[in-house]
């Protein structure tokens, strides 16, 4: 069977050449990344240094910081080479100023780097994109790299890699296969969605190439804080609502959220654990943020994350995961308030698509 897709030729040695040519590369990803962000962020970087002579030029610009669950893919010189924005704006402001040429993987828009965005679009650098997010805003960017038909970024960039005139009868630089393979497991929910055919011959690839699958493993699954547990417990227990139309919806307060010392990142995942119900169709976890509630949307087969995500809760995503927010305010101020409205939004959105 040929692959879903193909990186043309033409398109990877234009990658190359402006990455050639740059002296400043600013490598960026989108606000609270996950595995998939840090995952290709770090194996572009190793690449480019490693096959195009970069070493030094590059910088990997985070709007956040990245989680404690992927810290092991940072070798010193990584952290070193990382800013963040949230911490230091003003080191990413001088970077992003005398930068040749920004990489944005893993977004399909500029507003998912959060507080760099006015930072990327003073500059006149050119922009490459490399995302598998529907929907790309490809008028933004010189150069898009966009498949949808992929599990991850991660993924995607393997292809454009090996595509690179500069890997043509080489295997990867070491570096590269162990961020790529994290990020492809993080964004598959290690094996569960999102995996085609292409995927696991990629996995193959990675693991012949010498990325260890068991130390992501232990590092992603099996070094999570305690306080996440007893959480994901009291949330369980305590928090978990059922429709009889088969929603599942979750809410975190903030206050719930301090009173277990959660830290940002820490409840990812949450949201699918409901879906391994047998009369769950949708599954809502909802978590406050300051004034508002960001909403992760997890969906069964037949049903759409993507556009229940859209039409209520101004986001988007993925067919079967997706995200949103709610603000609060009006008569939105309570968490009752607030699952009260999901009951609403999502009631009326079944009926509509039944
Ligand atoms: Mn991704």
């Amino acid at each position: 069977m040929p692959k879903p897709f193909s990186i043309p030729g033409p398109d990877a040695a234009a990658f190359e050449n402006l990455a050639l040519r740059a002296d400043r590369i600013g490598i960026v990803t989108h606000t609270r990344p996950d595995g998939d962000a840090i995952g290709s962020c770090l194996a572009l970087k190793r690449y480019l240094e490693a096959r195009l002579g970069a070493s030094g030029k590059c910088r990997i610009l985070l709007d956040t910081d990245a989680p404690d669950a992927v810290r092991f893919l940072f070798s010193p010189a990584d952290c070193r080479e990382t800013l963040v924005f949230e911490r230091d704006a003003a080191a990413v402001r001088e970077w992003t100023a005398g930068c040749g040429l920004f990489v944005f993987l893993d977004l399909n828009n500029l507003s998912r780097t959060g507080g760099m965005e006015d930072l990327f679009r003073a500059s006149g650098a050119p922009r490459i994109l490399v995302d598998h997010h529907l929907h790309p805003e490809r008028s933004e960017f010189g150069l898009a790299f966009s498949e949808t038909e992929v599990s991850s970024t991660c993924e995607l960039l393997y292809h454009i890699l090996r595509t690179f005139p500069s890997c043509a009868g080489k295997d990867l630089p070491e570096g590269c296969p162990e961020p790529l393979l994290t990020g492809i497991t993080t964004d598959t929910n290690n094996f569960a969605n999102s995996v085609f055919e292409g995927t696991l011959e990629t996995v193959a690839a990675l693991l012949q190439a010498g990325a260890d699958r068991d130390r992501i493993l232990e590092h992603i699954y099996n070094e999570y804080p305690e306080r996440r547990i007893r959480l994901m417990g009291h949330l369980l227990d305590r928090e978990l609502t059922i429709s009889d139309k088969g929603v599942a919806c979750m809410i975190l307060d903030g206050e719930t959220a301090r009173a277990y010392g959660i830290r940002e990142g820490e409840t990812e995942g949450f949201v699918n654990i409901p879906l391994s119900i047998d009369r769950v169709r949708l599954s809502l976890f909802l978590k406050q943020s300051g004034d508002e509630y960001r909403v992760s949307i997890r969906s069964k087969r037949g049903w759409s994350a993507r556009n229940l995500a859209a039409r209520y809760f101004s986001g988007g995503g993925h067919e079967q995961a997706s995200g949103g927010r709610i603000p609060l305010g009006g008569d939105l101020q309570t968490k009752d308030d607030v699952a009260a409205f999901v009951a609403r939004c999502t009631d009326e959105f079944l009926k509509d698509e039944a």
